[in-house]
């Protein structure tokens, strides 16, 4: 791991946390993410599952936590098992958790190899009456693959089908969604890696530079800031590119008098922050540029100071639509006609906006959280409006993330990333 050992407290408070909403008598088992695939013998690079991460702080393939807060025996209320490693192990792949190591990092007491995990399980499931399976409910999943934990569940059902089952997901929902102020410092890490490298930029890009080129500067500042890389695929887009929402292509060569969009931000810790900017190629908006960035920005601004506990999600996006589509008619992109004639289902303003407004982010960029109960003090969103204007070769989007207060407007993680048009063109203009 490139980043810094986080301070195990972190893991105890999460765990505490868990453990305080399970039934009686009950086993929760999370599971590590597979190494996925490539063929012959190469693999994508590991990522943790984060649920496993967010409660151990083990961030190490094939490693299962068990928590089972009424078991006779005190010492396995708590227990983490990590691959068994050895001298040779150690100098094919480095160096893998030792058990010293894991309860370092954990703050867990009880650390077993991997090969004792079927007995002590099944030891301990006979003291007990139900077993938490952690099932992803994220309201935008889509998962094509069986992971470990679908084939624990499997397996364990076959094996104990006298137990009751409850589920993980809706616990971690809750408890994720709001951050730990350890948690809060890492984001802002990753937001200040970010900065780095978005600052970086802005005296790179100039007409004639590929998409890709400032991809790679971004890489290269990201990572020798102990980040691993992007938090997610990174978007490049210029000129029209900007009008596909999930343009991952980065291939193109940006031009003179277009806007580049970058939705583009880095990890760390396995923390995410997200970002978009959108600048002028040539390091000067035109008019009518400022006058479309202006009136997404003043929706940013009006959106963030929704953003305080009691607000409702779902209400929140109905009253981004309606400033949006006030600034739509400012620009003359909406006339009233469009508004009286708009589909409620599908107002007026989603011709040019199209996209959420909000997305709670931490271990994950689209993180777990409560989304029909009313906000509370730590959570954190991003605010990410944008008008998309494929008609005048346009795309702008802007993106920070903030951290809900318990007193007045939420606190920007990215209050120090240059969003003003005359910050940006005097930065782009040295
Ligand atoms: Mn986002």
């Amino acid at each position: 791991m490139k980043y810094e050992l986080i301070k195990n407290t972190l893991f105890i408070k999460n765990r505490k946390k868990f453990m305080a909403q399970m039934k009686p008598k009950s086993i929760a088992v999370f599971n590590s993410n597979d190494i996925y695939p490539i063929s012959a013998d190469s693999t994508l690079p590991f990522e943790q599952h984060r649920d496993i991460f967010y409660l151990s702080g083990a961030d190490q393939e094939e490693t299962i936590l068990l928590l089972f807060p009424d078991a006779l025996n005190s010492k396995h209320k708590e227990v983490l098992f990590v691959r068994e490693t050895n001298e040779h192990i150690a100098i094919w792949e480095g160096a893998k958790l030792t058990k010293e190591r894991a309860k370092e990092i954990s703050g867990i007491e009880t650390i077993y190899w991997l090969t004792d995990f079927e007995k002590v399980f099944f030891d301990l499931m006979t003291e007990s009456d139900t077993i938490y399976f952690n099932t992803n409910e994220h309201y935008r999943q889509s998962v094509e693959t069986q992971t470990r934990e679908d084939r624990f569940i499997q397996k364990c059902k076959l094996q104990f089908p006298a137990h009751q089952y409850a589920k993980s997901n809706s616990i971690l929902q809750n408890i994720r969604g709001v951050k730990e102020p350890e948690e809060i410092a890492l984001m802002q890490t990753a937001c200040d890696i970010t900065e780095k490298g978005f600052r970086r930029l802005l005296g790179f890009i100039k007409p004639g530079v590929w998409e890709y080129e400032i991809e790679a500067e971004l890489l290269h500042e990201f990572i020798r800031n102990r980040s691993k890389g992007f938090a997610y695929s990174p978007i490049i887009a210029s000129g029209n590119n900007a009008n596909v929402l999930h343009y991952l292509e980065n291939n193109q060569q940006c031009k003179d008098g277009e806007l580049i969009l970058m939705d583009v931000a880095a990890e760390y810790a396995n923390y995410s922050s997200d970002l978009t900017r959108t600048v002028p190629v040539n390091g000067k908006f035109t008019q009518r540029q400022k006058e479309v960035y202006k009136a997404v920005l003043r929706v940013k601004n009006e959106a963030t100071k929704m953003l305080i506990p009691g607000t409702i999600w779902a209400d929140y996006h109905k009253e981004c639509g309606k400033i949006m589509t006030s600034e739509l008619l400012g620009l003359g992109l909406l006339d009233k006609a469009d508004i009286q004639n708009e589909n409620k289902d599908w107002p007026a303003y989603k011709k040019y906006f199209m996209h959420g407004t909000s997305h709670h982010i931490g271990l994950n960029t689209h993180d777990y959280g409560e989304l029909k109960t009313p906000m509370k003090a730590n959570m954190v969103f991003t605010v990410e409006p944008g008008i998309y204007i494929p008609d005048e070769n346009m795309g702008i989007r802007l993106e920070d993330d903030v951290v809900i207060q318990n007193n007045g407007a939420p606190f920007n993680l990215m209050n120090n990333i240059p969003i003003e048009i005359d910050e940006i063109e005097s930065l782009m203009s040295k």
